[in-house]
């Protein structure tokens, strides 16, 4: 039977990068071991969330831990996880974090030719209430063989060649994209392996759910106000949407990927960008977006178009099923006109 086959057919995500690998019969396999090293910084950073909320709720010996070092916050402790993985990789030569103000530029012994953007562990704060918070990483080659610059990682988010998330939640899930499909695997802990459970991810062309953090409506631009307005009091008789908000980008994206929908950090008069992260929040989430048969809007443009000036530049997002993106772009392009 189909699910017999399923339970044997123990598909890996490492078995699955390889499998992507044999596609390209030129490869010297460096994309999968970049990959099988970010896979080994997700799981140790998954083994850490969870004692962390163990260590909070049990008290074990406060802030420091048995060798009495200072009890790291995990934001730091995975930011050094996933430089010191993707360093030993010995596959990349620039790294951009949101937890360090400056990119990382791997010494030339372990220089290799993909750069990596990622928010360490994003949604952080969420950590004490038990909330899903994610890891989340984009990949670039570099442009050419030079010496590598800022250049090399202020690419728009078209030219990256996989970009995913990892959710440390229930259970911990990975959500990948390598260009070709969204595929997503979940850590079985007795194996220690990540696990295909969500094969060939399509999001709902149509979605019944829309995210954003109401808290802010005063300070909306208009299509914003507008598109927002119109998901709580349809003019056409159509049933209202849901507001479905976690506060935690990782798990508001991995439903809306999921269940369709979409999801709104808009731009507001206290913060003209927005508050995402261009690098390693809005692109990646774009690319598996479009990826999964949705689409990711700026409020001015596709978002992958955007060329970022600085590595942690900001930007408005709209993103989720591709007919929800289009009615916020048609306010936005309707706005543009009058303006
Ligand atoms: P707000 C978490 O702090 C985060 O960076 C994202 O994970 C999340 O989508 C957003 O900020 C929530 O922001 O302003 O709604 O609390």
């Amino acid at each position: 039977h189909a699910s017999e086959a399923h339970r044997t057919d123990l598909m890996t995500i490492t078995r699955f990068v390889l499998n992507e690998q044999s596609k390209h019969p030129e490869s010297r396999g460096d994309f999968t071991i970049l990959l099988n090293h970010i896979v080994l910084g997700c799981k140790f950073v998954c083994s850490a969330v969870n004692k962390a909320g163990l260590a909070k709720l049990i008290g074990l010996a406060g802030e420091t831990n048995v060798q009495g070092e200072e009890q790291k916050k995990l934001d730091v402790l995975s930011n050094e996880v996933f430089i010191k993985a993707l360093v030993s990789s010995g596959r990349t030569c620039i790294l951009v974090s949101e937890e360090d103000e400056e990119a990382t530029f791997v010494e030339p012994s372990l220089r290799g030719k993909y750069c990596v953007v990622f928010d360490p562990l994003d949604g952080s704060s969420n950590i004490d209430c038990g909330v899903s918070i994610g890891t989340i990483f984009g990949i670039y080659m570099m442009k050419d063989s030079h010496e590598p610059t800022l250049e090399d990682v202020l690419q728009p988010g078209k030219n990256m060649l996989a970009a995913g998330y990892c959710m440390y939640g229930s259970s911990c899930t990975l959500v990948l994209s390598t260009g070709s499909g969204v595929n997503g695997f979940t850590l079985d802990p007795s194996l220690g392996e990540f696990i295909l459970t969500h094969a060939d991810i399509k999001i709902p062309k149509k979605g019944k759910i829309y995210s954003v953090n109401e808290g802010n409506a005063k300070n909306w631009d208009g299509p914003t106000a507008k598109y927002v307005e119109k998901c709580k009091f349809p003019k056409d008789g159509s049933p209202s949407k849901s507001l479905r908000y976690i506060g935690s980008m990782v798990a508001d994206v991995h439903r809306t990927l999921l269940y369709g929908g979409i999801f709104l950090y808009p731009a507001d008069k206290k913060s003209p960008n927005g508050k995402l992260r261009v690098l390693y929040e809005v692109f990646p989430m774009s690319f598996l977006m479009e990826q999964a048969g949705g689409q990711a809007f700026t409020g001015k443009q596709r978002a992958l178009d955007l060329v970022p000036k600085n590595i942690h530049e900001r930007s408005p997002i709209f993103l989720g099923s591709y007919d929800d993106v289009e009615e916020i772009k048609a306010l936005y392009a309707a706005e543009e006109k009058t303006a």
